[in-house]
C-alpha cells in the first residue's frame, strides 16, 4: 500500500471555493479557530491564516501535481543545492494561483490591507545570493513551463545572517526565521530516510562470489522531509521543493539511559540536530569544516534514497532503466559527492556491477559550475572523508584510478597531465577535487552565461574540454517575470497589460512589442508616472530603514548584491567621494544630475575586506549626507539587512542599475536582469550576462566601460 497507487487524480469539486467570500470565512475561521486569536491580534498571526487559507486552495492541485508526475513515464529532473532563497511566499502565491483580486477584497471586508499582511512573513532566506536565488526562480519557472522537477535542499533552522548596521560596521544577528512557525511547509515524516556517518568498511565476497563491501560501525542520523509547494503560473501545477532537516535515530539511547547518562543521550539527539542548523554564509570562498562536509553529504543521501524509494514503488529492484527518468542537476559542486552517493547505493545496497552503476550515474548526474574564483573551488582533505565518509572515499578512489587510466590511454606518458587532471590533489593537503569529481561523474558540465562558459573550456576545465568537449555547454541564467515584474512591480505591470496583453508573464520576448511605443509622448508620461510611483516606494523604504531622505526627482543609482572585491563597491564608492569633491570645488554646474546612491548587501563574516567596505560606505554617506553644501545634489545610504523582499522595492524604484565587476569574475549576475526588465539602465562592464543583455539591447542603451577580459589578463601580465 502507497499513496502514490491508490488513490486516483482529485476529482475538479474537491476543490476549495475561492471566491472573495469563502476566503474571508475561512480566514476568520483559521484565526479564531485554529490560532486562537482575535481579529486585531499581532498582524503576523493575520499573516498566518491568510497564508493557511491559501495553502489549503493549493492542496488539491499539489497532490494531482505529484501523483502525475509519479505516474507519467517521463524523466524527472532533481534541482540538489544547498541553497535556495526563496524570499516572501504569500503575495506570489496569490499572484500564481490567481488570487490576489478576491483576496485583497477579502481582507478589506475585515478593513486590512492584503499587502501589509505580505510584510509580516520573514523571508525564508536559505542561500547566500546569486546561486541560491537562482534555484527558486528555477522552481517557478519549472512549475510554470510544466516541467516536472523536484528541488532538494536542507531545512536550515537559521537561514542567512540578519545584517545590523551599529557604528557603521556590520553586525551578524541570527535569523530565526522558523519562530512563529513557516505555515507553507509540510512535515512528511513518513518518508524520514537514514544518513551514515563514520564507521568502517569491510570487504566481502557474495554468496556469487562477486567483491562486495559493506560500511558498518555508523553513527546513524534520521533525515526529516518537509516539503514546500511550488505554485506554477495559473496552471494547476505544483512542484515541490523538499528540504531535509537532520535529527538523532532515537530521542534516547536507552542504554545510556539505562546506565543513568540521561544527559548524554538527549545531547546525542542536539549534535545529530546541528547538521541542518546553519546555513554557511560564505559567498564564493570555500571554508573547510567537518559540518559542511556532513551537511553535503546528507542532503546528497537523503535525496538519492528518496528518490530510489519513489523508484521502487513503481520497478522495484530492477534498475535497468532508471537513468532514463532521471536528471540530478547539481548546484555548484557543493552536493557533488551525490556522484559518489549514487555509486554507493547501487553497488552496496542494490547489488549492481560497477560498469551497471557507474553507466547510471554518467547518464544522470549534471553539474553547474558558478563561479571561476580559485577560492571557492571545493576541496575537501582527504583525511576529513577518511573519518567521516569512509566508504564514500575508497569509490572516489576506484572512480579516479579508473579515470586516470582513460587519461593515460588519450595522452600515454602525459605523467603531468594525470597530475593535473586527477580527482585527487596531492599536495599541500592530499584533498578531494570536487569539481572534477563532478566533472567526471556527469553527462553535462554548463556554466551560467556566455562568456563564463567559454572561459570554463579556455581557463579552469581546459584539460576536461579537451578530453569530452561534448559535455560542456552553456545555459545562461534567468529571472523569473512573475516575481521580478508581474508581483514586484504594479503600476508597470499594469501598464504593459494595458497595451499588449498579458501574456508577457509568461512569455517575455513579447516584450518587444511595446518598442514601437517607445516615441509615444503618452505611453512615455505613464511610464514616467509608474517609476515616480516605484521611487516613492523605494524611497520611503531608504527613509525608514537608514533615515536618509532620497528626493524623488533625483537619479536613483544602486549597487545591492553581496559585499566582494570583484563585484568593485569599492569603485563605485570612490566615484561618490568623486561627485562630492565636485560639488565642494564649485565644479557641479548647471547640467548636474542630482543623485542618490544606494548600496546594500552582506559580507561574509570572515571577509574582512568586505566588512571594511561596509563602514567606508557608510562613513562616506555620512559625511556627504551631514555636509550643508552638498543640499540635495548628492545623497548615500547604505541599506541594512539586504534581502529577497529588499529587491522587490529596489529593483522597480531604480533608475541607474550598477553592474561593475572586473571582466571574467562575475560569472552571470542576475541582479543586472531584474534591474533591466523593471526599466532601469544598466551600467557594467564586459562581464557575464552583462555581454548579453548589451547585446540585447544595443550599445546606444547601455553604458558600457571598462577592460575586457583578455585586456585584464595582458595587464595582469604586466
Ligand atoms: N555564485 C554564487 O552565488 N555562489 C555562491 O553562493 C557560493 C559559492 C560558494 C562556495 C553566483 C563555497 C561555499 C558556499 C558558496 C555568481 O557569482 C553569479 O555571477 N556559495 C551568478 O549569477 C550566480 O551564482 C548564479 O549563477
Amino acid at each position: 500500500m502507497n499513496d502514490q497507487h491508490n488513490f486516483c487524480m482529485l476529482p475538479d469539486d474537491e476543490r476549495l471555493p475561492s471566491d472573495a467570500k469563502a476566503l474571508e470565512q475561512d480566514f476568520h475561521r483559521y484565526l479564531i479557530h485554529h490560532l486562537g486569536r482575535f481579529l486585531g491580534c499581532n498582524p503576523y498571526y493575520q499573516f498566518k491564516a491568510l497564508s493557511y487559507t491559501l495553502r489549503d486552495r493549493i492542496m488539491t492541485d499539489w497532490l494531482n501535481t505529484w501523483k502525475q508526475h509519479s505516474k507519467a513515464k517521463q524523466r524527472r529532473a532533481f534541482y540538489f543545492s544547498m541553497e535556495f532563497l526563496i524570499g516572501r511566499s504569500l503575495g506570489n502565491n496569490l499572484l500564481n494561483m490567481g488570487l490576489s483580486d478576491q483576496t485583497e477584497k477579502a481582507m478589506e471586508s475585515f478593513s486590512l490591507e492584503l499587502e501589509e499582511l505580505e510584510e509580516q512573513e520573514h523571508d525564508a532566506g536559505l542561500g547566500n545570493g546569486g546561486l541560491g536565488r537562482l534555484a527558486a526562480c528555477f522552481l517557478d519557472s519549472c512549475a510554470t513551463l510544466k516541467l516536472p522537477m523536484l528541488g532538494y535542499g536542507l531545512r536550515y533552522e537559521y537561514g542567512m545572517f540578519r545584517q545590523e548596521i551599529e557604528n557603521g560596521f556590520q553586525v551578524e544577528e541570527p535569523d530565526q526565521w522558523l519562530r512563529g512557525g513557516y505555515p507553507w511547509e509540510l512535515e512528511r515524516s513518513e518518508y524520514t530516510q537514514v544518513v551514515h556517518f563514520g564507521g568502517r568498511t569491510e570487504h566481502f565476497r557474495d554468496p556469487e562470489g562477486h567483491p562486495r563491501a559493506r560500511w558498518v560501525d555508523t553513527e546513524d542520523i534520521l533525515a526529516i522531509p518537509y516539503d514546500v509547494p511550488v505554485c506554477g503560473y495559473r496552471n494547476g501545477v505544483i512542484n515541490t521543493l523538499r528540504l531535509w532537516k537532520s535529527t538523532a535515530t532515537d530521542v534516547f539511547n536507552l542504554a545510556e539511559f539505562n546506565a543513568g547518562d540521561y544527559v548524554e543521550s538527549v545531547a546525542a539527539k542536539n549534535e545529530a540536530e546541528h547538521i541542518t542548523m546553519v546555513l554557511y554564509p560564505n559567498d564564493a570562498s570555500e571554508n573547510g569544516k567537518a559540518l559542511r562536509l556532513k551537511q553535503q553529504y546528507f542532503l546528497a543521501s537523503a535525496s538519492l534514497q528518496d528518490v530510489m524509494r519513489q523508484w521502487e514503488l513503481a520497478n522495484g529492484q530492477d534498475y535497468s532503466d532508471f537513468a532514463e527518468y532521471h536528471v540530478f542537476q547539481l548546484n555548484d559542486t557543493h552536493p557533488a559527492i551525490s556522484v559518489a552517493e549514487l555509486m554507493r547505493i547501487l553497488l552496496d545496497e542494490k547489488k549492481l556491477d560497477w560498469d551497471q552503476a557507474w553507466s547510471i550515474t554518467r547518464k544522470t548526474m549534471a553539474y553547474t559550475n558558478h563561479t571561476l574564483l580559485p577560492e571557492a573551488l571545493e576541496k575537501w582533505p582527504v583525511h576529513l572523508f577518511e573519518s567521516l565518509l569512509p566508504r564514500l572515499l575508497e569509490i572516489i578512489y576506484e572512480i579516479n584510478a579508473r579515470f586516470l587510466k582513460e587519461v593515460a590511454m588519450r595522452w600515454p606518458g602525459d605523467g603531468d597531465r594525470r597530475r593535473r587532471m586527477s580527482i585527487i590533489e596531492e599536495s599541500p593537503v592530499k584533498s578531494v577535487r570536487m569539481a572534477y569529481l563532478a566533472i567526471v561523474g556527469s553527462f553535462s558540465v554548463n556554466g551560467v552565461a556566455d562568456l563564463h562558459s567559454n572561459l570554463l573550456k579556455k581557463g579552469l576545465f581546459r584539460d576536461f574540454h579537451e578530453l569530452w568537449p561534448e559535455k560542456f555547454n552553456n545555459k545562461t541564467n534567468g529571472v523569473t517575470p512573475r516575481r521580478w515584474l508581474a508581483y514586484a512591480n504594479p503600476p508597470l505591470k499594469r501598464l504593459i497589460s494595458s497595451e499588449i496583453g498579458d501574456e508577457w508573464i509568461c512569455d517575455l520576448d513579447r516584450l518587444e512589442q511595446l518598442k514601437p511605443l517607445a516615441e509615444d509622448p503618452d505611453f512615455q508620461a505613464r511610464w514616467r508616472q509608474a517609476k515616480q510611483e516605484n521611487k516613492a516606494r523605494l524611497a520611503r523604504l531608504v527613509e525608514k530603514e537608514c533615515g536618509t531622505v532620497f528626493p524623488l526627482d533625483s537619479l536613483f543609482d544602486v549597487q545591492v548584491k553581496r559585499i566582494h572585491e570583484y563585484k568593485r563597491q569599492l569603485l563605485n564608492v570612490l566615484h561618490v567621494i568623486h561627485l562630492y569633491d565636485r560639488i565642494r570645488r564649485g565644479d557641479a554646474g548647471p547640467d548636474w544630475c542630482n543623485r542618490c546612491v544606494l548600496f546594500g548587501g552582506k559580507a561574509a563574516p570572515g571577509y574582512q575586506m568586505a566588512k571594511k567596505i561596509i563602514k567606508l560606505i557608510n562613513n562616506v554617506a555620512e559625511i556627504v549626507n551631514g555636509d550643508p553644501a552638498v543640499g540635495d545634489r548628492l545623497k548615500v545610504a547604505f541599506l541594512p539587512n539586504y534581502r529577497v523582499s529588499s529587491m522587490e522595492v529596489i529593483a522597480p524604484g531604480t533608475d541607474l542599475s550598477e553592474q561593475i565587476s572586473t571582466a571574467g569574475k562575475e560569472a552571470s549576475g542576475t541582479g543586472n536582469m531584474k534591474f533591466m526588465m523593471n526599466g532601469a539602465l544598466t551600467i557594467g562592464t564586459y562581464d557575464g550576462a552583462n555581454i548579453e543583455i548589451l547585446n540585447a539591447v544595443g550599445e546606444e542603451n547601455f553604458f558600457l566601460f571598462g577592460l575586457k577580459v583578455e585586456e585584464v589578463e595582458a595587464l595582469r601580465r604586466h
